[in-house]
């Protein structure tokens, strides 16, 4: 045991080391280079790996995932419960293929009760984890109450499902935020000690925000693909419409910047999608409110602010993060429906 925490501390912290030292090599843009399915190039085996990435909520799964697809497909957001159904986000570089499962943060039966959350919550981390290659687990390093140990949701499903028949890595994320990076190396060895049952093949430091030890943890899922054709046709990059996409983005914007339970309420409806010749992509959504103050709350003048209120201010940002996704100018139009 004591060997093995020897080791664990080792690894992590020389990857840690390495990065902190190492320039970031800058990979080729993977849209670029993938062979689509017509190309002559049958000689090239394609490899891939799926992975389940499991966490609690608010550890920063879908920031994470986005990072390491470098496109922003995963709605996140400062608030919990941003994400509601699982969701594969797809990377692909020369012949490897990585489809990465982005989860509900996981919850008891308990809340899952208080809070009226969907049956996705409950399901999909399980349905994820039947088709994973390996599952990466993400604790947020910055939870002083939480990061030494692994949610007990999280552990209870393991064990009841998969426990030690598939690679689990540990993802410790917020790195960024830890004034002592020592910590990390104290929180490793508490961490084996505290989860006997679980063999972790690797343990990862990274800062998914900043993007701080993210293409180690790309290269490394890379290097661990399986020889197999590829699930999804090399220009695919999410198994959700780019509809879909927009509507879970506008509702994490909002989830930013309202207070409370507010965004929580809200209905947000797609109304009109469109792509121009140049696939620049226009869309209209509307966001409808149960109550007048709360669309007072959207369409109210931001004093002090560059961005006139707040619905102008989400409606930015949407656009910011739906550029990242697409890659393709995008222009949102939102309004506001209040009720009569
Ligand atoms: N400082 C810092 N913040 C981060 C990092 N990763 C994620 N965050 C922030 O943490 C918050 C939650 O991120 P999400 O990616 O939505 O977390 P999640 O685990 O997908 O959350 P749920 O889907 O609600 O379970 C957001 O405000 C992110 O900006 C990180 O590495 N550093
Ligand atoms: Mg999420």
């Amino acid at each position: 045991m004591l060997f093995m925490i020897e080791s664990y501390m080792i690894r992590a912290g020389s990857r840690y080391l390495r990065r902190c030292f190492s320039k970031n090599v800058a990979t080729k843009d993977s849209q670029e280079i993938i062979l689509q399915p017509h190309d002559n190039f049958t000689s090239v085996r394609r490899k891939s790996l799926k992975i389940a990435i499991l966490g609690a909520p608010n550890a920063g799964k879908s920031t994470l995932v986005n990072q390491l697809i470098k496109r922003s497909i995963c709605p996140a957001s400062s608030k919990v419960h941003t994400t509601q159904t699982k969701a594969d986000a797809i990377y692909c570089e020369n012949d490897t293929q990585l489809i990465f499962m982005d989860t509900p943060g996981m919850v008891s039966a308990k809340e899952l009760k208080r809070y009226k959350l969907a049956d996705t919550f409950r399901n999909d981390p399980k349905v994820s984890l039947a088709t994973a290659d390996i599952v990466g687990i993400v604790q947020d390093a910055q939870n002083m109450y939480t990061r030494d140990k692994i949610n007990p949701n999280i552990l209870a499903l393991l064990t009841e499902n998969i426990i030690n028949k598939i690679p689990m890595i540990l993802i410790f994320n917020k790195v960024d935020k830890l004034k002592k990076k020592e910590v990390l190396l104290q929180l490793v060895n508490i961490m084996i000690k505290n989860s006997k049952s679980l063999k972790f093949s690797d343990i990862f430091m990274v800062s998914a925000l900043t993007g701080d030890g993210t293409d180690d943890l790309r290269t490394y899922l890379l290097d661990s693909a399986k020889p197999r054709d590829w699930q999804y046709e090399g220009h695919i990059y999410s198994n959700y419409k780019c509809e879909d996409i927009i509507q879970q983005t506008v509702r994490a914007k909002l989830m930013d910047i309202l207070p409370n339970e507010v965004p929580y309420n809200l209905k947000i409806i797609l109304e009109h999608f469109d792509t121009g010749a140049d696939d620049n992509i226009m869309a209209v959504v509307t966001v409808s409110c149960p109550k007048k103050n709360i669309a007072r709350l959207l369409i109210r003048r931001n004093i002090n602010k560059l961005v006139g209120n707040r619905i102008k201010q989400v409606a930015v940002m949407a656009e910011q993060e739906l550029r990242h996704a697409f890659r393709t100018p995008v222009r949102l139009r939102l309004i506001v429906q209040s009720p009569t």
